[in-house]
């Protein structure tokens, strides 16, 4: 059979002028079955049309801040850099290839706060800011050891995934999500209450953690989430051939 291919959104250095990629990413996806390719960072509607046939399904990397105009809200002083760019582009793939063509899709980081935000959820603009707790979510380096505990809420498929309720996980993000969107359900809380996985009932396979996966790929579970993703990525490209 063949492989599935996955586009994966472009991480974005502005001082360089450079598109760039973390390697995580990239063998995270390789590993488990699929041939990933990075796309370019642009809004060229006819490349845009053309990656969302092409592709079998889609990566949301990490990276900026969302725009706060796209939640309805003022940019504040401690919110980071954004890439109106990456916005843009991020938002006509995941409304034509995810929305309109049910295109399985897995969101990292950033890619969860998009996702809420997508789909009509607002964030935090800074947790230490405007949701200061117990739970450091904002960790420094080496990344690719655990931050904190999670707690799988017990009907989602990602605990039926991994088979346990309580997980380690990395933590390198200073924005969350605030209020979920409709259409998306909790997999994953912090012991704050920071949401930290999603999923969307009502589609083939879209699933966002908080948490990166592509800093701990040694970990089983990482190993686990691009393993599921990309298997339902298989799936689909074989329920399309019999159609
Ligand atoms: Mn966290």
């Amino acid at each position: 059979m063949k492989k599935p291919i996955i586009g994966v959104i472009p991480l974005w250095d502005e001082k360089k002028d450079s598109i760039w990629m973390l390697p995580g990413y990239m063998q995270g996806l390789e590993e488990v079955g699929a041939v990933p390719v990075i796309l370019n960072l642009t809004i060229s509607e006819t490349v845009l049309k053309q990656s969302v046939c092409s592709f079998d399904g889609f990566l949301f990397t990490g990276g900026h801040d969302v725009n706060p105009k796209l939640y309805g809200q003022e940019k504040k002083d401690y919110c980071g850099e954004i890439c109106e760019t990456r916005d843009l582009m991020e938002a006509y793939i995941f409304l034509e290839a995810v929305l309109n063509q049910n295109k399985p899709a897995l969101g990292i980081c950033r890619g969860i706060q998009l996702f809420n935000v997508l789909l009509g959820g607002t964030l935090y603009q800074d947790i230490p800011v405007e949701f200061p707790g117990t739970v450091n979510h904002v960790k420094g380096p080496p990344y690719d050891v655990p931050a904190h505990n999670v707690r799988l809420l017990s009907e989602s498929p990602l605990c039926q995934l991994l088979g346990k309720e309580y997980l380690e996980v990395n933590s390198y993000h200073h924005q969350g999500i605030n209020k979920l969107a409709k259409g998306l359900e909790i997999m994953a809380l912090a012991d704050d209450g920071l949401v930290e996985a999603v999923y969307m009932p009502d589609r083939f396979y879209v699933w966002a953690v908080q948490w990166h996966p592509e800093f701990s790929l040694k970990d089983e579970t990482s190993k686990k989430i691009f393993s599921s993703f990309v298997g339902s990525v298989e799936k689909s490209i074989l329920q399309k051939d019999y159609i």
